[in-house]
């Protein structure tokens, strides 16, 4: 029922370890019927979330603790793969514009994504991601296709994690802990796969020298696509000069951009290509399909995303997302007036 099984990628690769969380049939019943009648969580997220705890914490004991322990511990794998979820019954078109969906009937899919996510942490959003919704909409947009954002398709998706621009020149401060990604629609093909590369097994396939560059103070993040975009006019704003790799070597921290990462010297840059290929070696690949949930460590470990096709015919992917942090307190100067949850 619940199991964290060692996931070899070739034979030289060390084993890897990736939460494997698999709902049976009559949890999954249960869940769906007691979600599919509460009410948009929109209004008032508060009441929802709670409501949602209740909801989840009804969850097999082994199970919950599975995910519990996934949230709270240094040790635990950095992705969490969810199966057999309850979905909604029907689903309006994908939004072709970035959502959000117009015309949803029913919430067991936000149900399931604030459920998750609360089991992790607290739901908070960016105004200059998504508009500042908790709730955001990962799907294909024509003017993104190939662009180094979640609105992309036909380019593959670097390798990074979700950074947030902070003007104090740090990017990987303010970002979220968790991102959790629930599928509600497939690509036509299915084909899209999400990547996750544990810096633990990152480390391990890089040698003693790359590893000491990329812990060097020689790279620059470029904000994300999306601030870059609506906030800087299309113009690089670059971080601090940091070091992609940081903390302990049995728990790593690892962060990187992927709208731009600048290496500061010739051996910087030799270190970069050597992490994006220990990524390939490192990573775990998913293909979400509905009723499945990626719960992602934005600390362990990068994601990245594989080509698609999309058609823009209201069948395209879809995956509902949140950001989630466990504390607000260290980001509580970023709170947008008016809100709890909502940051600059
Ligand atoms: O589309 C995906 O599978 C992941 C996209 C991504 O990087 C994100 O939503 O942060
Ligand atoms: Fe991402």
């Amino acid at each position: 029922m619940t199991t964290s099984v060692p996931h070899r990628q070739s034979p030289d690769a060390p084993a890897q370890t990736l939460a494997r969380i698999d709902l049976p049939d009559a949890v999954r019943d249960a869940l769906g019927r007691q979600l599919a009648a509460e009410p948009d969580p929109q209004p008032d997220i508060d009441r929802a979330t709670t409501r949602y705890l209740q909801i989840f914490a009804t969850l097999p004991t082994g199970l919950l603790q599975q995910i519990l322990d996934f949230g709270r511990h240094a040790d635990t794998p950095g992705v969490g793969y969810v199966r057999n979820l309850p979905v909604d019954p029907e689903l309006p078109a994908t939004p072709t514009d970035g959502g959000p969906a117009g015309g949803k009937r029913s919430y067991v899919a936000e149900g399931v994504l604030l459920g998750l996510s609360g089991l992790l942490g607290e739901p908070v959003g960016f105004l200059t991601e998504k508009n500042g919704q908790l709730i955001h909409d990962v799907v294909p947009v024509p003017s993104g296709a190939t662009s180094q954002t979640n609105q992309g398709s036909t380019v593959f998706l670097n390798f990074h994690n979700d950074i947030v621009h902070d003007a104090g020149g740090r990017y990987d401060v303010s970002n979220p802990d968790f991102l959790v990604l629930n599928c509600l629609r497939a690509d036509h093909e299915g084909v899209a796969a999400t990547h996750y590369a544990d810096a633990r097994d990152i480390a391990r396939a890089l040698d003693a020298h790359t590893l000491e560059v990329l812990r060097s103070p020689l790279f620059r993040l470029n904000a994300p696509g999306s601030y870059v975009r609506d906030v800087a006019g299309g113009s690089e704003v670059l971080s601090d000069p940091v070091g992609l790799i940081g903390g302990p070597q049995d728990a790593p921290e690892i962060s990187s951009s992927a709208n731009g990462v600048r290496a500061l010297t010739k051996e910087a840059e030799a270190a970069l290509d050597r992490l994006q290929a220990a990524c390939r070696e490192a990573a775990h690949e998913v293909h979400l399909r509905p009723g499945e949930a990626l719960l992602i460590n934005n600390r362990k470990g990068l994601h990245a995303r594989t080509r698609f096709t999309p058609r823009y015919d209201g069948a395209d992917r879809w995956l509902q997302r949140t950001y989630v942090r466990r504390n607000q307190w260290p980001i509580r100067h970023r709170q947008a007036a008016g809100s709890r949850r909502v940051h600059h």
